[in-house]
């Protein structure tokens, strides 16, 4: 599986940097954000190494589809009953700031996010 050694989420995958995870199997791992933007918020992100969704093909589709079908699931056993929100951002203009592809996975009592 591939792995980018310079990449802080790579490491996180690798046990080399803690995380407290909230999920791991053979496709990705779940972590909470260091940075809370949400009662509940968890990265989903790939174990292997995908800057961005613009590096995405085809091959990805099962993969994406794996982490999109965890969201629902992950929040449920995180107690967030009142909905979420999922953020994928991607590039520079995108808001990305870690280029190793994660979905944002945000709950939690209201207000707590702009729009
Ligand atoms: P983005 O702007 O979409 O690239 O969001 C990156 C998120 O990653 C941001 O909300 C903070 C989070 N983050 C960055 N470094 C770490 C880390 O080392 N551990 C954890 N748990 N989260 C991190």
């Amino acid at each position: 599986m591939s792995a980018d050694p310079n990449c802080i989420f790579c490491k996180i995958v690798a046990g080399q940097i803690p995380a407290k995870k909230v999920h791991e199997d053979d496709r990705v791992v779940v972590f909470h954000d260091i940075a809370p933007w949400a009662p509940v918020h968890v990265l989903i992100i790939p174990k292997q190494h995908i800057a961005s969704m613009t590096e995405v093909t085809d091959a990805d589709a099962a993969l994406l589809g794996h982490m999109n079908v965890l969201a629902p699931r992950l929040m449920a056993q995180l107690g967030v009953t009142g909905g979420f929100r999922q953020v994928i951002n991607t590039g520079r203009d995108g808001g990305q700031e870690v280029f190793h592809l994660h979905m944002h996975v945000m709950g939690g009592p209201r207000p707590w996010a702009k729009g």
